[in-house]
């Protein structure tokens, strides 16, 4: 196994690090940034003031909209001829986020990305399919650049063109392939439709995040693949993929590049931080970054904490899979819910394909989960097509149940025929709004 120094270090070495990386950061954006300039002296916290690593709860936090007020560049620290690329986030309305790196900064976050390709399986040598998204996107370019960098053959096939990803996994014998938990199994079912066998392909490992999956997804995409499925995280705002990843050992939470980032969990409504192990918003503060440095950047995501050594010999901290971000739990009647957790039991029912859709709809006055599920092509040809069948009544009913018994709704449960709900090519669209109203569920 290639283990980086910096992963075994202990807790000591590790925080001694980042608390003279925090000093530095918080230097640079007191220097540079007349935004946390102004909130630093608002505060009364000047770079001296941090003594310790708890002193982080004297900085401010840093939020999306802060980035839209300074669109395009006004949080960049750095002068304009030093920044060598710009991404942005793939939000969903108006103007993108717009994040910045510097030559450094790029030379970091491959080096971050070829060793969370390590932690995940990958090794020099051999081919990685890289079909995330190429673009503004961070997931296609910052995994490409890791990859190259540890020596691997990069296949820069982006997302889309399924047929095509077919023939080159078939041709080059890649062992990683890259891309959202949603698109693999695209993939894979393509595969399947053109009579290959998606267990026979040369992959071993894959590396898929830029979405919330569940234990669940986790099991039918090794099981459809014969891979080892590890998850890898990241966000635009703080670098991209590679803030942490699994290490393919345990799968056992995601360890966290500390050497770069300082993270803490809060309770999204006190701010306070939560105990390890308890759910909570992810926030995170960039160490080594120079062009687009952020203090507290409040991630919306929901995940907990746990700084016990991994089983692999890692020392890094680890924090559990996203279970969903903050916009995106669903609230029934009092009764928070996440797609991730549908997703979950969802996949548990063997007559269904691993694909879903949540609609949010009103039934009359209230709000409620019109939850659209497929059944296997196996089931289909059982009930020999007959979507009226007694079966498939039976199968409305059981899931109705499960997700009662789970998640504590009640869904209008719809059964749909193989293929008929949209797949994905990047991130999947798991909940659709149909309320036709601004009321926030
Ligand atoms: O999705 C970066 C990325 C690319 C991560 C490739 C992993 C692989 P953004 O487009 O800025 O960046 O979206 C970031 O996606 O705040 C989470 O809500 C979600 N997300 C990312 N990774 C995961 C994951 C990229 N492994 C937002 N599990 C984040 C759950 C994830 N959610």
């Amino acid at each position: 196994m290639i283990l980086h120094e910096i992963e075994t270090v202990n807790r000591e070495e590790i925080e001694k690090l980042q608390l003279e990386r925090l000093r530095t950061t918080v230097e640079r954006v007191f220097n540079n940034v007349p935004f946390y300039q102004e909130k630093l002296v608002e505060r009364n916290v000047t770079p001296s003031s941090i003594k310790g690593l708890e002193d982080i709860a004297k900085l401010p936090f840093t939020k999306k909209q802060d980035l839209r007020n300074h669109y395009p560049f006004g949080l960049f620290a750095v002068d304009r001829k030093e920044i060598v690329r710009i991404h942005g986030s793939s939000g969903t309305s108006g103007k993108p986020t717009v994040v910045a790196y510097t030559r450094n900064d790029i030379k970091n976050w491959s080096e971050i990305i070829a060793r969370a390709i390590v932690i995940a399986g990958g090794r020099p040598g051999e081919v990685l399919h890289n079909a995330y998204g190429y673009g503004l996107f961070t997931g296609g370019l910052g995994l490409h650049y890791g990859s190259e960098i540890l020596g691997m053959c990069t296949v820069p096939i982006s997302g889309g063109n399924t047929d095509r990803q077919i023939t080159l996994i078939e041709d080059f014998e890649p062992t990683v392939i890259c891309c959202t938990p949603s698109y693999v199994l695209n993939i894979a079912e393509h595969m399947e439709d053109l009579g290959k066998d998606p267990r026979k392909s040369s992959l071993k490992y894959g590396i898929f995040g830029a979405e919330p999956w569940s234990e669940e997804m986790r099991k039918t995409i090794e099981e459809k693949l014969a891979i080892k499925a590890c998850d890898i995280y990241g966000l635009s705002e703080v670098m991209g993929p590679g803030v942490s990843v699994e290490c393919h050992q345990e799968q056992n939470g995601l360890h966290v590049a500390e050497d770069h980032f300082l993270v803490e969990v809060i309770d999204p409504e006190t701010l306070e931080a939560v105990p390890d192990g308890e759910d909570g918003e992810l926030v995170f503060t960039s160490l080594t970054k120079e062009a687009f440095p952020v203090i507290r950047y409040r991630t919306g995501d929901i995940a907990s904490i746990n700084r016990e050594k991994c089983k692999c010999g890692r020392t890094t901290l680890r924090m559990s899979r996203v279970k969903g971000r903050l916009d995106d739990m669903i609230i029934i009647r009092g009764v928070n819910v996440f797609p991730s957790e549908i997703e979950h039991f969802l996949l548990t029912v063997k007559e269904l394909a691993p694909h879903y859709q949540v609609h949010l709809i009103k039934k009359g006055s209230m709000d409620a989960i019109e939850l659209n599920v497929e059944i296997t092509d196996a089931m289909y040809k059982q009930i020999s097509g007959d979507m009226n069948h007694e079966k498939v009544h039976q199968l409305t009913n059981m899931i109705h149940h499960i997700m009662k018994n789970s998640c504590l709704v009640s869904m209008d449960i719809k059964i749909h025929q193989p293929k008929s709900i949209k797949r994905s090519e990047g991130k999947a669209v798991r909940v659709i709004d149909k309320r036709n109203t601004s009321l926030k569920v």
